[in-house]
């Protein structure tokens, strides 16, 4: 007899989910049925045991410091990347948010919080429109001094969304005001774990009142990408998709070759300059990471 249920957190064996009655139980699995992450459905036998993983849509995560993939969740139906004008995000943060995203067949949408603080006049808050124009929700918003979250509550009404970025953008705030229950969640999880503090050292699903779920996710002070061929990179490029069958060469990969669509069309400004300098950017990372 076994019996499914959606995976809330997991560490190193052991893990908290939710059965389909809405209870939390805690499981432990064998290392054999791989780690599984919130989001994941799962069966369980009657001793609380891991039995089997089920298939995943998408996951999503980030490189290691060896440029491995590293998984956070799974089956998200999109991504909250959260920037704000402090911390103040590098350069290519949000095109590596976003392209990672993309490229694991995950909706990005952009939430820009804190909009209590002027917005500065640089880069990537003066580059906006070029996200925009492809489709991807910008949302402005703020935690304080009172909660004036715009359009995010609808957009995180149905589904799984995840809430991704650099450490002290707002999170766990945007949690906060999105989650009223959060403490009684947090509790209930405590109780479950045995563990008496709760701290956010791993992602963790959360459910909002309207049955939606929230992953939040332990912030990172510099978000990288992993290993991956240019063409892969490229899926994190959709603006590039058009174009891409115009360039001499078929296996191009826009950097100093003859006769590319997608280097003249930043020239005249059909691409994006700074997206275009970005994927630059992002496929030298690729040659440093690959070494
Ligand atoms: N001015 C301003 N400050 C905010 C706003 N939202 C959150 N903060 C502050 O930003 C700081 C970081 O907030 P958190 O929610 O802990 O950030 P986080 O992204 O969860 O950080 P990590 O858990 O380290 O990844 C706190 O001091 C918050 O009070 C906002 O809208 N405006
Ligand atoms: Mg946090
Ligand atoms: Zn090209």
């Amino acid at each position: 007899m076994t019996s499914s249920a959606l995976v809330i957190e997991a560490h190193s064996n052991r893990g908290v989910a939710t059965t389909d009655s809405g209870e939390l139980t805690a499981f432990h699995f064998p290392r054999r049925l791989g780690r599984p992450l919130p989001g994941d459905r799962i069966h369980l036998d009657q001793f609380g045991t891991l039995t089997a993983i089920e298939d995943r849509t998408n996951e999503f995560g980030r490189g290691d410091n060896r440029g491995r993939f590293k998984p956070l969740a799974a089956n998200l139906d999109r991504a909250l990347i959260v920037i704000a004008a402090e911390p103040a995000p590098s350069p290519d943060l949000l095109h590596r948010y976003v392209a990672a995203a993309l490229i694991r067949g995950i909706r990005p949408v952009i939430v820009i919080n804190k909009s209590d603080l002027p917005v500065p006049h640089r880069p990537p808050f003066n580059e906006l429109a070029s996200f925009s124009d492809l489709g991807i929700p910008v949302i402005p918003c703020r935690c304080q001094p009172k909660p004036e979250l715009g359009e995010l509550a609808d957009i995180v009404a149905s589904g799984v969304s995840l809430l991704a970025g650099q450490s002290g953008v707002g999170k766990t705030s945007l949690l906060n005001a999105l989650v009223p229950d959060l403490a009684r969640q947090t509790g209930e999880l405590s109780r479950v774990t045995g563990k008496g503090t709760h701290t956010t050292t791993s992602a963790t699903l959360h459910r909002l009142p309207t049955g939606a779920w929230l992953v939040d996710t332990p912030g990172v002070w510099e978000y990288g990408l992993w290993t991956m061929e240019s063409a892969e990179l490229e899926r994190g490029f959709p603006e590039f998709a058009a174009l891409d069958a115009s360039c001499r060469f078929r296996n191009c990969r826009h950097l100093t070759e003859p006769g590319c669509a997608i280097r003249s069309a930043s020239e005249d400004g059909q691409i994006p300059p700074a997206r275009y300098q970005a994927w630059v950017r992002l496929l030298r990372e690729q040659e440093r990471l690959g070494r």
